[in-house]
């Protein structure tokens, strides 16, 4: 498929008000995106997990106005109260997307979102949050041309959440979900995220995520500016390369359900992320003293329990402990006797793999 395939032919309904809700869950990559061109296609391919208890409920209620207006028209509330600050990034993503929904400003929408996890986490919403808007406008879109398939249907929620946030387009469904163009993966496209479409072992199915809160602050330097710092970093090209070869060999890794390969490439992959923020120019350091202490108690923990206990990291100062169901009282008992006294307050959120947006 193709941008243009998203472009849609005359609406057969009318619609003047509604309301719609959705939940839509966060991810977290195992080879992840960092780098990408214009039009927010990737520099390569990844991989996520889809979560199932982080994730940002959004209502749209919307009321057709007599005429099209000059501009979008919405108001918006975050957490019940008006978020000034949030619309410059809601209008950004407006004009992105007007092309391939082009009702956006013959409505006034009145927009309520709320993430399940606390504010300021250090956790990003721009996954969940835009997945949901994507899903809530798609939704409308649906109202207005009741004939669309569901395939049809995700997979432009998915590329219409792409040019939210890159990230986003891998929250729309589960459980496995991979983004961009990767010769070995029949299906995959740098417009939208895809289910992973080979065999999956049962181990993957009910796998554990425990998000622990390392550092709640602000960023020092966001994500836009990290990917764009990609443009003319000096291991590039290698960087890109390993993603296709990473994302190659999880293929029979999930097949097999061989957690010892599984443990190594997703823990390349997160210290490969930090090592390309370390090495681009300006250089930044993301992680915080706290990360690497929970890096290497996970490191001994594992040794010792010969569990199957391994971290991966997003753009922050976070971990996220991965490890099988069949393993969880093991490692919350180790979580809770020596990694709780790294996290900012002793929080954390036991999260596990999810089965996509829900429809409210
Ligand atoms: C990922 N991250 O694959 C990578 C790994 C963070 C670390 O995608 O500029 O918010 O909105 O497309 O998706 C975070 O970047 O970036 C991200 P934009 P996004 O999950």
């Amino acid at each position: 498929m193709t941008e243009k395939d998203f472009i849609p032919v005359a609406y057969t309904n009318d619609k003047a008000t509604g309301v719609v809700s959705y939940k839509s869950p966060s991810n977290i990559a195992l080879v992840k995106y960092w780098g990408k061109k214009d039009h927010q296609i990737p520099a390569n391919p990844s991989i996520s997990f889809t979560l199932d208890h982080c994730a940002t409920t959004t209502e749209v209620a919307y009321t057709k106005l007599e005429q099209a207006a000059s501009d979008f028209s919405f108001d918006l509330f975050f957490e019940g109260k008006s978020k000034e600050d949030f619309k410059p990034k809601i209008k950004t993503f407006l004009n992105r997307i007007e092309g391939y929904l082009p009702f956006l400003k013959s409505y006034h929408f009145i927009i309520r979102t709320s993430n399940s996890f606390p504010h300021s986490s250090g956790i990003a919403s721009s996954a969940s949050g835009m997945s949901a808007l994507a899903l809530c406008l798609m939704e409308l879109e649906r109202e207005l041309n009741p004939g669309m398939t569901a395939e049809y249907f995700n997979k432009k929620a998915s590329f219409l959440a792409r040019l939210g946030s890159g990230s986003a387009c891998r929250s729309i469904e589960g459980d496995i979900i991979q983004w961009g163009s990767h010769e070995e993966t029949q299906g995959s496209s740098d417009l939208y995220g895809i289910k992973y479409p080979y065999k999956v072992h049962e181990v993957f199915k009910d796998f554990q995520d425990t998000i622990l809160l390392v550092d709640k602050g602000q960023k020092q330097v966001s994500s836009s500016v990290g990917h764009n710092l990609m443009h003319e970093h000096p291991f590039a090209s290698q960087r890109f390369a390993q993603a296709h070869e990473n994302l190659f060999k999880l293929q029979s890794v999930f097949e097999e359900g061989n957690l010892s390969e599984f443990i190594k490439i997703v823990e390349s992959e997160a210290l490969t992320l930090h090592a390309m923020m370390m090495t681009s120019m300006p250089y930044f350091i993301l992680m915080k003293p706290n990360t690497l202490e929970i890096i290497n108690k996970i490191w001994a923990f594992r040794e010792a329990s010969n569990t199957h206990i391994c971290f991966t990291l997003d753009a922050g100062a976070n971990v996220h402990v991965l490890y099988p169901a069949n393993e969880k009282d093991l490692v919350i008992q180790f979580i809770k006797d020596e990694l709780v006294a790294y996290c900012e307050n002793g929080q954390y959120i036991c999260d596990k793999i999810g089965y996509g947006a829900r429809k409210l």
